[in-house]
């Protein structure tokens, strides 16, 4: 087992690994940019280290601060957390190289599935079911435009380097092809210095239904269900809940076992998600996979009683791991919503600055992962999750009722956040029936604003 664990994170992810470290008797170096000295995970952290100015670009993306700061301390493993470099194969490949674990797939498989075109491939060649579309990058706008006659429209346009909704257009017939066609291209260049488009057909409504799965070292590969994280704004997630209001028991054991096939068929170490979309009639098509921890793994842990952290941290270290084979018994029903330092009514403009209150909701099945406490300074160079408030109880409905007073027991002044907001969707018929997909936040943008 690994002796020094450095977070290559920051916020309410770097306090979670710190926490599952302490809980394996790991020791823990947290590294902090200048405008995180006074945050949470240094204090909590054995070790700390200063890698640069506040701009991401200059600390948290600085990977030879990141290496030194690992050696100077004597970090054996290396944990990067979500978003910053945990999807960057290149920052595996050197922790690698200076002979530090990384907690995480290989930069293979980084590689594999951060290619949206590649990884449509595999799942195709895993027997997964993706959604019609084309084999791989289009060559021109000809070629293109004669697959999306053969789909049909409307059809959707995505970057093969996007993922997450980044460098994705719609074209409705084929007036409008030409135009979304090279915006697509143009944007994708721009947003990551390679053009290659694939097309899909689009579907109109989908939810967004997504599968856990860990791997270790000796081959084993397993599902810990999924997870609905439908109610979305601009491809932010902001409520997730497991199971899923919209799955059956049928489709759910079909939607693990895809997942798991396309995991084993690149022999998938570590922690992982399988996104799927999830169309009207039940039917249901690979979107793409995600190689890292992601922020709302809490809803799996509390329905699994599981902890993927630390799974995550024992796999890096060779261990087997601990998930029975059968899979996890599925118990109740958790809903998380991500608390954002914004401003609904502005935009959901970030509104960082100084706590002055901090008063968490609490009582049996509530869970806050934070870093804030009152004193604390919201720092404007990062994303602006503050708070993620989970919620456990036997069924929807005690989650839902426990999720409403938990919001409204969280107490935040100071800095202006979504919490009233996110109480506005949470009591909204269409969520509290499990109705939504993810064109509902769009249809129902009053709820951005206070009633008056
Ligand atoms: C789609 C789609 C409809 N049809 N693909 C969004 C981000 C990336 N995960 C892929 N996404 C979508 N792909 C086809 N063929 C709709 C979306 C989509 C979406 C998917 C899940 C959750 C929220 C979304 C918001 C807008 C679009």
């Amino acid at each position: 087992m690994f002796k020094k664990v450095l977070i290559a994170n920051r916020g309410e992810i770097a306090l979670r690994v710190i926490r599952a470290c302490r809980e394996l008797g790991i020791a823990t170096v947290a590294v902090f940019s200048e405008a995180d000295r006074e945050s949470l995970h240094v204090r909590f952290a054995d070790d700390d280290v200063c890698i640069g100015p506040p701009p991401a670009r200059d600390s948290y993306l600085k990977i030879p601060q990141l290496i030194a700061a690992a050696e100077i301390t004597g970090a054996d493993a290396i944990h990067p957390g979500y978003g910053f470099l945990s999807e960057r194969a290149e920052f595996a490949e050197i922790v690698a190289a200076s002979n530090i674990t990384f907690i995480g797939p290989t930069p293979d498989q980084i590689r594999q599935m951060g290619d949206k075109a590649q990884a449509r491939r595999l799942a195709q060649e895993a027997g997964v079911p993706t959604v019609p579309g084309t084999p791989g990058p289009v060559a021109d706008v000809d070629d293109a435009l004669a697959c999306a006659r053969e789909l049909g429209f409307p059809v959707i346009i995505k970057a093969a380097a996007g993922g997450g909704g980044k460098g994705m257009r719609v074209a409705q017939s084929e007036e409008d092809f030409g135009r979304h066609f090279q915006l697509a291209r143009s944007e994708a260049l721009a947003a990551f210095a390679n053009d290659a488009v694939y097309l899909e057909k689009y579907l109109a409504r989908p939810r967004h239904v997504e599968i856990q799965v860990m791997g270790d070292t000796h081959g084993r590969v397993a599902h810990l269900n999924e997870r609905d994280c439908s109610v979305q704004r601009r491809h932010q997630k902001l409520i997730e809940e497991a199971p899923s209001p919209a799955l059956t028991a049928e489709t759910r054991s079909a939607m693990g076992a895809a997942a798991v096939k396309l995991a084993k068929r690149i022999d998938y170490v570590g922690a992982g998600t399988v996104e799927f979309l999830l169309d009207t009639d039940g039917s249901f098509y690979f979107m793409e996979m995600n190689t890292r921890i992601q922020v709302e793994h809490p809803v799996t842990e509390m329905t699994c009683g599981f902890d993927l952290v630390k799974e995550q941290i024992r796999v890096a270290a060779g261990e087997r791991m601990e998930i029975p084979k059968g899979g996890l018994r599925l118990r109740g029903h958790a809903i998380e919503c991500r608390v954002n330092a914004e401003d609904p009514a502005r935009n959901f403009q970030p509104c960082p600055g100084l706590v002055t209150t901090f008063h968490p909701p609490g009582g049996p099945g509530v869970r806050v992962d934070t870093h804030l406490y009152a004193g604390y300074t919201v720092p404007p160079y990062y994303d602006s999750l503050i708070a993620k408030v989970i919620v456990h109880g036997n069924d929807r409905t005690e989650a839902l009722a426990r999720m409403h007073q938990a919001l409204d027991g969280f107490i935040i002044e100071g800095v202006t956040t979504t919490i009233p907001f996110l109480g506005r969707v949470l009591m909204h018929p269409a969520f509290q029936t499990g109705d939504v997909d993810t064109k509902f936040l769009e249809r129902e943008s009053h709820l951005m604003q206070e009633p008056a």
